[in-house]
């Protein structure tokens, strides 16, 4: 079964293609000095030498080392070599693309909504675990240290250089046995809109199983004069969304005339801010008030597809207003399967110093339950389940994390 390797994005096609490391200890020692060209690539340095062997041509059905005969277990990517984890590939694959332009709230998204499916563990009856150590050193180091102990928001990040990911991957664990991975990368989105930018996480994008287009409402024009907002940053999300389609096209060899196949997940972030109460007629055209859709608890325990509908009808109609018709109208017209959400990862603006009184998400669980519905068997079908009539106040009782 092909797979995806999670830091350079490959598509592998069979598990026979890999590498291996020898773990002996007689080939794993500082006095072993070996050139290993696929992983300078991957670090975009022009040499690196590392200090294990690495075995690339082997008997495919019991693979042993070609030096010292010991059996091979740790597996490497044939194209970064990097560790690859044991047994992926057997999951169900599946990694999502969190894109879009900067400041819009990619890593608070990503950060957040780690915490927050672990959290729903329970609900869904499913575990999720991080692929190795390295990934839970870099979500501690990157997001939890930050805002679940400073309680403070998180470092604007770094542009991806060169090739180089650090990928943010877990295995998901499902009630009926199934196992997914989910990879998440957080790009620094700024460029993303620049071409060039955009064709460096090609793969990432154009292997990915469906696509979280995240979408900040205080960037538009049309809110900002309303309601002003802190941040200038200013994006047109109807050209970053076409620069996107066009990478994906151009990295799968799709003609320009046909529609994207994998779901987009169009998600409206900080929602917290919109879900103020309007004192005037101005303010009334911006802020979606404790009427909105989003307020509706959605079903214990599955996806429930007539509350998100619903949320998706509300945001839609809101990003056509606020981008003048432009954005839903390039959704439509690049994407064959596509709904809109409404997230807040923290729920509420950080004060003017960065600290966060509490981090409360709203929804952010949402886009990945609907993209997990389609793309996995991780959620089960509405019906097989009695809690379903448990519809819980979540809104009510948020989920502080
Ligand atoms: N009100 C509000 N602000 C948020 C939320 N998430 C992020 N922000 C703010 O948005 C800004 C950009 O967030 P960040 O995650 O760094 O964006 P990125 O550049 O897309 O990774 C930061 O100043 C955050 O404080 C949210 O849920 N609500
Ligand atoms: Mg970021
Ligand atoms: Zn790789
Ligand atoms: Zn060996």
């Amino acid at each position: 079964m092909a797979f995806i390797c999670p830091y350079c994005f490959e598509s592998i096609k069979k598990i026979d293609d890999v590498h291996y490391m020898c773990t002996d200890v007689g080939h794993n020692s500082s006095s072993i000095l070996e050139d290993d060209p696929e992983f300078a690539r991957y670090r975009g340095l022009p040499s690196y030498t590392r200090t294990s062997h690495v075995v690339r041509t082997f008997n495919k059905r019991d693979p042993k080392c070609d030096v010292c005969q010991a059996r091979l277990t740790r597996m490497l990517c044939p194209v970064c070599h990097n560790t690859l984890p044991y047994g992926i590939d057997k999951w169900d694959l599946n990694f999502f693309a969190v894109l879009g332009p900067r400041a819009v709230g990619k890593s608070h998204y990503i950060g957040v909504l780690i915490k927050v499916l672990e959290k729903m563990s329970k609900e869904f009856e499913w575990s999720i675990s991080p692929i190795d150590s390295k990934v839970n050193d870099l979500y501690n180091k990157k997001y939890a240290n930050s805002l679940f102990s400073k309680k403070k928001g998180i470092d604007p990040t770094r542009r991806v250089t060169l090739d180089i990911y650090e990928p943010l991957a877990y295995t998901i664990k499902s009630f009926n046995g199934r196992v997914a991975g989910l990879f998440f990368v957080d790009t620094a989105g700024e460029d993303v809109s620049a071409d060039d930018y955009a064709y460096t996480i090609q793969k990432y994008i154009s292997n990915s199983s469906g696509i979280i287009y995240l979408v900040d409402p205080l960037q538009f024009e049309y809110v900002k004069d309303r309601i002003g907002a802190r941040d200038s940053n200013q994006a047109n999300y109807t050209n970053t969304l076409s620069v996107i389609s066009q990478v994906y096209r151009s990295g799968r060899g799709m003609s320009v005339n046909k529609k994207i196949d994998i779901p987009l997940a169009v998600v409206v972030t900080k929602c917290d801010v919109l879900l103020r109460e309007p004192t005037n007629a101005t303010e009334e055209e911006v802020y979606l008030g404790s009427d909105s859709a989003i307020n509706n608890p959605r079903k214990y325990g599955v996806f429930d597809d007539e509350n998100s509908r619903q949320i998706s009808a509300e945001m839609e109609a809101y990003l056509d207003r606020v981008s003048g018709g432009t954005f839903p109208m390039a959704v439509k017209n690049d994407f064959k399967e596509y709904r809109y959400f409404a997230v807040s990862a923290l729920g509420a603006e950080p004060d003017a110093s960065g600290m966060l009184k509490t981090v409360s998400p709203i929804r952010v669980e949402d886009p990945m339950l609907w993209l997990m519905k389609k793309e996995t068997d991780v959620i089960r079908p509405p019906n097989t389940q009695e809690s379903v009539k448990k519809t819980m106040g979540f809104l009510k009782r948020r989920l502080n994390v």
